[in-house]
């Protein structure tokens, strides 16, 4: 999944593709060199964000999703947690509805995707963007985590989204420490099987990265790092890994695939 951010500020790319062509031309690219899938959003959901008014979370993403669905061969997924969002984006041809708050923030978006027989991809996030980082505190991150996904997708298949079309993500970097991040990740088998839909990860470029190598507040440094996660993620059970570099991150995974043929 390759990430297409149309906001002045998310952390690693805030503010180049805030033109709609740029961010189509991003887009393209990232199919090109091995996304199998696109996620556009208009919201920036880093750490302390402030959230963004419907009327220009929809001028950012609507002609994005339009032309991306039609050009780029790939299916559009759409990162946000607004109802009237998903709808525009799902009539604009987005397939996929991606939202970090799993349907708490405006709980029609559930019906929404029902309606349009879209994808629903529910991820865990401890809080809101604003104040996720404050300390955030768990008794055991995993069971939780697993306990909180297993609960939406009850209530994402209530709303009517049928169980095929669900997937979950446990919201690396969203409410959690270093060592949480890296409980999630060490235990991804566990949230499969807690969960039995597909498996989506997303640590590319996150900040935990750089506190883990050698010049971490380098995107370089952050991008090498993402491909160690990106390799452990597919190999314990992620279906799904949302990337910035997808170039980079094809061809490690293009390797895991060729290692994995021998090694049967
Ligand atoms: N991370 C970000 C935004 N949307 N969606 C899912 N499903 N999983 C994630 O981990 C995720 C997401 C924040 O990253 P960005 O600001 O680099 O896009």
């Amino acid at each position: 999944m390759g990430v297409v951010n149309v906001t002045p500020d998310s952390f690693s790319d805030g503010g180049r593709y805030l033109d709609p062509d740029a961010a189509v031309t991003h887009g393209l690219a990232l199919a090109a060199s091995g996304a199998g899938l696109l996620d556009v959003g208009g919201e920036s959901t880093r750490p302390g964000a402030e959230p963004v008014p419907v009327g220009e979370e929809l001028r950012r993403v609507v002609p994005v999703v339009e032309r991306l669905a039609r050009e780029s061969g790939v299916p559009v997924s759409i990162d946000t947690t607004k109802s009237a969002v998903a709808a525009a984006a799902l009539a604009a041809g987005a397939t996929i509805v991606n939202d970090v708050s799993a349907g708490r923030l405006e709980p029609e978006i559930l019906g929404v995707t029902a309606e349009a027989g879209a994808g629903y991809v529910a991820m865990h996030m401890l809080g809101r963007p604003r104040t996720m980082q404050r300390d955030p505190q768990y008794v055991d991150v995993v069971a939780e985590v697993a306990d909180f996904l297993v609960e939406r997708l009850d209530v994402a298949r209530a709303a009517g989204i049928a169980s095929g079309a669900l997937a979950v993500d446990p919201g690396i970097g969203f409410g959690k420490t270093v060592a949480h991040n890296l409980a999630l990740l060490a235990a991804l088998p566990e949230l499969v099987a807690r969960t039995s839909v597909p498996m989506v990860v997303g640590t590319s470029r996150k900040s935990f990265l750089s506190r883990l190598v050698a010049d971490g507040d380098s995107l370089d440094a952050r991008d090498d790092a993402t491909l160690a996660t990106v390799v452990w993620s597919v190999d314990r059970g992620a279906r799904v890994v949302r990337v910035h570099n997808a170039r980079a991150a094809a061809r490690a995974l293009r390797l895991l695939d060729v290692m994995e043929g021998c090694a049967a």
